[in-house]
């Protein structure tokens, strides 16, 4: 990262070399003269690691002295990304690192490449949850994220004659120097079996539940480092194991598949993440995910509520627990469960201390992803769990119905148990019952969270509904992926920035300073060079490091509307082809991201866009001027290289359906202008650049279900747009895959019969607004300007300012 900041590190290059070194032969067991790549980067991983974990004991022996109340942010996803970077970094150890292996004769770069991503997330929610966990630490927050240490992360991915193809992902295959197993930390988590009622020493009936079989979970820690080591707190992973390893008397009879079938079940749980992110993942597995993360975690920060301070009644006073969506929220059911049947409370009191401990996160209105478990299958599994949330909805019907202006749709949408589709038990519902703070994680987001999924329960309790807008971590997405233009910030205005990310509006000055806009330019042009080196290497296609790198990566997903992207795209090759002199813009299209598995639709999206390029590429009528590239395996790492590059991102999603983004901020702050629509965060994003510094097309929000309660014609837009009828025709021709060229008729048709997402709509707006930022481009330092702008403006996105937000008005705890 960046050289030469504030305070010495507390190793010099020598002591490091040494402790390398060490690390090889003492812990890696390795002959300097024999060692592998891998085996430097494990000693290095280990050599560095030592250097938190005194750190780490005394944040833990802090929290314990000082009895401050901890926040726990449970999360079915984390994703993390590499870490030996990310903690040298945040220890300012990162040239000292460098230094020594270039001393011994290693190559840090290559080394690093080698560490795997932890990618135990599949897009935005888990990476969000990264970020948080490592502000936290910067806050010094005493914060504990919960996750699943899933044996395989999200899927590799191939593209296969243009095609994804799904790999399993081994994070784990070289072991893990940044966790420490816990095995003496492990719960027992239940499934299904009974429940037993009877009358308590009180008079009062006590639930005894009686789960049919048990799951191990076990600990594994990762220390998580905030910026300058200001404090270090745990990740805990659990891993399910099976409470008895093999079956001995089977394994006798000679069953030695049966032997271990119990065990090999267990484990499943916690085998692999689901690889979907925007529709119910649905299956018995995901659920038995869900209540495992989720038991594990209660009873472990329950245990050490109690033995800290000896009474349950104190757990709010003293803990905070954040939901990160509905993923973990059978914590209600099971908070309550732990209250009222192993404490011994009365109802009354579990449910306030519930209610007063727990928070819930939304992160999509998407109707698809909204969880709903089957009455029948929750009864089957989470018999008791069923039982409480019968109650607590009998509860909530009753206070509804004391209102005057109860109706019975009002009562039908609140309730906890949705009829309408073969009874399933609305998860979202459950979270916002049992919890003070329900947030969106956008303005626009929080707004239509009011006014659709949470209209009934937010008139009912419209104090808790409450925005706090989604951020990112600023040494991850600028010191480390682009050291170039963090040493520029640095030197042009100091360290301010680095501690509070807000000070780079110190920057905004500098954009009328041409000496500054050449060299902001120049770091971006550096970045590009790698980048334009990186495609070359992974896909054989050349691109133009001075073309305008035009970049769209995220999930592939039919509402983030990459469709819209590449039909703008053919229709420029169209008018490339036809009007060959006139003077166009030399730009690159660039796209990376996964589909889900199960998603077809996303799959042929994927495949049309290596289609397109393999056309546009080999024409010699558009060579120079137009590349589309789809680069493979979309991760934490590539984001990382690709985002610094970027002239313009791509953030186009139909309006109202993306709940905030984050990419949108990367790129900002990184320097890179925004085509965007009036979505998520990227209206705060005009906002704080301005309108002028970003270019905003297309329906709102509000049009766009106008359009949609009137009911949208695409057949009339499009015979309407001779450009856009072109597009359509050529790719129903099979122009673009004339090997099958019926291949992309399926998605011309939706189009042409449906088109929920509104592409055609946007069409005409985002074509122009094109043309708009090529007319932009041709004025260098007009633009360079702007970029400059768009990273002075940037800092309110910090995830700091996220995390001091939740601090202050969501957890009741103090920060730095
Ligand atoms: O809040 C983080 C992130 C938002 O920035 C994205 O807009 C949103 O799509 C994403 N949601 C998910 C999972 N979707 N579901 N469920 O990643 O959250």
């Amino acid at each position: 990262a960046i050289d030469g900041v504030a305070f010495a590190p507390k190793v010099d290059t020598l002591q490091m070399r040494k402790a390398i070194l060490a690390k090889l032969t003492y812990a890696v067991g390795k002959d300097p003269a024999a060692a592998k790549l891998h085996d430097w980067l494990r000693a290095t991983s280990l050599a560095v690691r030592d250097h938190v974990v005194d750190r780490w004991i005394a944040s833990v022996r802090e929290a314990y002295r000082t009895g401050r109340k901890r926040v726990y942010y449970l999360s079915l996803e984390f994703m993390i990304g590499r870490q030996l970077r990310d903690v040298s970094c945040n220890l300012q150890l990162d040239a000292v690192v460098r230094e020594a292996l270039a001393e011994i004769g290693v190559d840090y770069e290559a080394m690093a490449e080698l560490e795997p991503d932890a990618a135990l997330g599949n897009g935005g929610l888990g990476r969000l949850a990264a970020c948080y966990m490592e502000s936290m630490a910067t806050l010094a927050i005493a914060a504990h994220g919960y996750g699943i240490r899933y044996d395989h992360g999200l899927f590799r991915q191939k593209i296969a004659d243009g095609w994804q193809v799904e790999l399993p992902e081994d994070w784990l295959a070289f072991g893990n120097p940044w966790e420490f197993e816990r095995r003496e930390v492990a719960y027992e988590i239940g499934f299904g079996g009974t429940v037993e009622a009877s009358e308590g020493w009180d008079g009062a009936v006590r639930h005894t539940w009686k789960p049919g079989d048990r799951v191990l979970a076990i600990a594994y820690d990762t220390p998580i480092v905030g910026w300058r080591g200001a404090r270090v707190n745990t990740l805990r992973l659990w891993r399910a194991r099976a409470a008895d390893p093999i079956h001995l008397e089977a394994f006798n009879r000679g069953d030695h598949v049966g032997a271990v079938a119990d065990r090999t079940r267990a484990e499943s749980i916690s085998r692999v993440l689901y690889p979907s992110d925007s529709t119910q993942a649905g299956q018995e597995l995901r659920l038995r995910q869900e209540f495992f993360f989720t038991s594990a975690s209660l009873q472990d920060l329950v245990r050490r509520h109690v033995q800290q301070f000896g009474d349950i009644r104190s757990l709010p006073d003293k803990a905070t627990i954040q939901l990160n969506d509905t993923h973990p929220a059978i914590a209600v059911a099971e908070l309550m469960r732990i209250l009222l049947d192993v404490h011994a409370l009365g109802w009354d009191e579990a449910w306030a201390i519930t209610r007063t401990t727990i928070n819930y996160t939304n992160h999509t209105l998407l109707p698809e992803a909204l969880e709903m478990w089957p009455v029948s299958l929750m009864e089957r599994l989470l018999p008791r769990h069923m039982q409480i949330i019968y109650a607590i909805n009998a509860k909530l019907i009753a206070d509804a119905r004391k209102r005057p202006d109860c109706t019975d749709g009002m009562l039908s949408a609140i309730s906890l148990i949705d009829e309408w589709h073969g009874r399933g038990v609305r998860m979202g519902n459950l979270a916002f019952v049992g919890s003070h703070k329900i947030n969106g994680v956008s303005a626009l987001h929080s707004e239509l969270m009011k006014k659709t999924v949470f209209k009934d329960l937010g008139a009912l309790y419209p104090e808790r509904i409450t925005n706090k807008t989604n951020g990112i971590t600023p040494r991850r997405w600028l010191m480390q992926s682009n050291p170039g233009l963090a040493r520029l910030v640095r030197d042009t205005i100091g360290e301010g920035p680095l501690d509070d990310l807000e000070k780079l509006s110190q920057l905004a000055p500098y954009a009328e300073d041409a000496a500054f806009r050449e060299r902001f330019m120049q770091v971006k042009r550096a970045n590009k060079e790698r980048l334009a080196a990186l495609i070359l290497e992974q896909i054989g296609v050349r691109v133009d490091p001075a073309a305008l790198f035009d970049v769209h990566v995220k999930r592939i997903h039919e509402y983030k509307r990459q469709l819209l992207n590449v039909l703008e795209t053919i229709a420029l090759y169209d008018a490339i082809r036809a009007r060959p002199n006139e003077d166009w813009v030399p730009r690159v299209k660039l796209f990376a991201g996964k589909a889900a598995s199960s998603y077809t639709t996303a799959k042929y999206i994927i495949k049309l866009i290596n289609d397109v390029a393999k056309v546009v590429n080999s024409d010699p009528a558009t060579r120079g001027l137009l590349k589309v590239a789809f680069l493979p395996n979309y991760n934490v790492s590539l984001a990382q290289v690709i985002i610094p590059a970027a002239d313009l991102s791509e953030q186009i999603s139909t309006a109202g359906m993306e709940a905030s983004g984050t990419g949108n901020m990367k790129f900002a702050l990184n320097g890179a202008l925004t085509i965007g629509t009036l979505d998520g965060a990227n209206i705060e994003l005009r906002d704080h650049i301005g309108g002028e510094n970003i270019f905003i097309f297309g329906l709102t929000a509000e049009e766009v279900e106008v359009v949609r309660r009137k009911g949208y014609n695409p057949s009339e837009t499009i015979a309407d747009n001779p450009a856009l009828a072109a597009v359509m025709e050529s790719l129903y021709a099979g122009v673009y895959s004339p090997d099958d060229p019926s291949r992309h008729r399926g998605t011309v048709d939706a189009l042409r019969n449906h088109d929920y997402f509104l592409v055609t709509a946007d069409f005409q707006a985002y074509a122009e607004t094109q043309r708009k930022i090529a007319a932009l481009w041709r004025n260098s330092s007009d633009w360079a300007r702007k970029a400059v702008i768009n990273t002075a403006r940037s800092g309110w996105f910090s995830s700091d300012r996220a995390i001091r937000d939740y601090a202050e008005e969501i957890w009741g705890v103090p920060t730095r």
